[in-house]
């Protein structure tokens, strides 16, 4: 099998079941050589807790960079997710131009919203700078309340594909080519993932649970990463990394106390499994 070496950018929520707690273990299952670099260390992530800390790892970054571009190490791809900061955002441009190998995938998620608002701490200035991050991106990964941010199109919950279609065109006109668009759903019983690749939209759904926990779109940003890397299609890493974030939120589900994360430990002998089909 051929061996990949992946960057991936994003926080360390010590405690919370996601970023690179969960894009570590979940890239090292998929067989890929897996580099982190943080972008700051928080005790908790910050959806739900309070008082949480949070250093902000900004002036280590360009000093880790310049020690890899020294020592001459590269990658096939790096994959962004939660980023402390606008001076972050630019910092990560930089890497983009520097560490990335010849024909290296560059993966952005733009990770700073959900379910209409942003996340603690950002906006729309820090909306702003992660659009013209998702312009250097070969793929990115919004869910819809992001894809609204960047775009300036209303948050709505109920929509049709009319909506939808003017959220991935004005993405388009900002520069992205290539979107994988998240929780896009029609009904109550139905949620799933829109594959826009080049000209081509595709759209694979799957059964909706109505109760969510969080991280999960990191979970299924890494596991689509992953499967891209093991050469999979951009429509076949969707759809596994989709099922797999399905399985993690059943994973989940019944257990009030556990909503901070999914438990997605348990499930990945199940990734692996759709991997090597
Ligand atoms: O899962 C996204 C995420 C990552 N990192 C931090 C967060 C969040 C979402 O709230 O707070 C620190």
């Amino acid at each position: 099998m051929d061996y990949k070496r992946i960057l991936t950018i994003q926080d360390i929520s010590c405690f919370g079941q996601c970023s690179l707690t969960v894009a570590l273990p979940i890239l090292s299952a998929c067989g890929i050589e897996t580099v982190i670099l943080p972008s700051a260390v928080l005790s908790t992530h910050t959806g739900g807790f309070k008082g949480f800390t949070f250093r902000d790892l900004s002036d280590d970054i360009p000093k880790i960079a310049a020690h890899w571009k020294s020592e001459g190490i590269d990658f096939d791809a790096i994959y962004t997710g939660y980023l402390g900061s606008e001076k972050q955002i630019d910092m990560v441009t930089d890497i983009f131009k520097t560490l990335a190998r010849e024909n290296a995938i560059k993966i952005v998620d733009p990770a700073m919203a959900d379910n209409g608002t942003l996340y603690y701490g950002f906006d729309q200035a820090y909306a702003d700078a992660m659009t013209r991050l998702c312009k250097h991106a070969d793929i990115v990964l919004p869910n819809i309340t992001e894809a609204c941010f960047m775009t300036g199109i209303e948050y709505k919950e109920n929509y049709g594909k009319e909506y939808v279609n003017e959220i991935l065109a004005a993405l388009e006109k900002d520069g992205m080519k290539n979107i994988i668009l998240t929780g896009i759903s029609y009904d109550d019983e139905t949620t799933g993932v829109i594959i826009k690749i080049g000209g081509k939209t595709e759209y694979y759904t799957h059964r909706k649970i109505p109760v969510g926990c969080h991280g999960t779109g990191d979970i299924f940003a890494s596991a689509f990463s992953g499967a891209l890397l093991r050469g999979k299609s951009e429509y076949d890493s969707a759809r596994v990394a989709a099922n797999f974030t399905l399985r993690c939120i059943e994973n989940s589900q019944g257990d009030e106390s556990h909503r901070y994360g999914a438990k997605f430990e348990t499930a990945i002998p199940y990734l692996i499994e759709e991997l090597n089909r």
